[in-house]
């Protein structure tokens, strides 16, 4: 994560110099007094994306390679706190989901047509739930975010030496979870995936349990922790 912001600060500086240059070298497509430079400057500063935490989403194109306008999100973890770590405060938003194993037919094509789309998509995280960011003894990174009692969770699961995981769990009389897993390597070969309405981002489409075994980094999922 550090890395991605230092790419940010990075995005930042280059705008504030080649403007500030522009200004004080007398370009004469920068005619603008100083105080207006520093307002596009500004405006610039407000379109680039916030640093990313987690990601979860349909690799459409199969590269391994999140790329938004092909790809379909999933759910991710945005930094909005403005302290630049996992914090209270930072965003998870969530968009579509697959409700097959293999949700678009046609690689390399942006039709996808067996996603669901979530009801709630964004989540502020509130100041008394629980934020952690840890990697176990077998390598495996863990996001997770839950309220008090875990009566509701979010957590994203990196690949390295384990599980590719999405889920999100609910607690009011049963559990309700949906469950997005790739590659369980202590149970699997084996990917799942199940779909609750009730689980915390209200999906719009329910999925009764569908379980393959596959050895393969399948497209239906892919996660990134940063
Ligand atoms: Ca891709
Ligand atoms: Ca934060």
């Amino acid at each position: 994560m550090k890395k991605l912001n230092q790419n940010l600060v990075s995005v930042i500086a280059s705008t504030l110099l080649l403007t500030l240059g522009m200004v004080a070298h007398g370009d004469p497509g920068a005619k603008k007094p100083l105080p207006d430079a520093l307002l596009e400057v500004c405006t610039k500063l407000t379109v680039i994306s916030p640093a990313r935490y987690a990601l979860a989403y349909i690799d459409v194109d199969a590269d391994s390679v999140f790329d938004s306008s092909v790809d379909l999100l999933i759910a991710e973890i945005t930094e909005t706190s403005g302290d630049d770590v996992l914090s209270v405060g930072d965003t998870i938003t969530t968009s579509s989901y697959p409700t097959s194993m293999a949700p678009c037919p046609d690689l390399g094509d942006s039709e996808c047509p067996e996603v669901g789309s979530f009801l709630v998509r964004t989540v502020t995280i509130p100041k008394d739930w629980v934020v952690y960011d840890k990697t176990g003894a077998d390598g495996e990174r863990t996001v997770s975010v839950a309220a008090p009692s875990k009566k509701i969770e979010y957590s994203w699961f990196s690949a390295t030496g384990f599980a590719e995981e999405y889920r999100e769990d609910a607690w009011r009389y049963v559990w309700d979870s949906s469950v997005f897993l790739d590659n369980h390597a202590i149970l699997g070969p084996l990917d799942e995936l199940v779909v609750s309405r009730f689980s915390p981002s209200r999906p719009q489409t329910e999925v009764a349990p569908i379980d393959q075994a596959s050895p393969h980094d399948d497209p239906f999922l892919n996660v990134e922790i940063y």
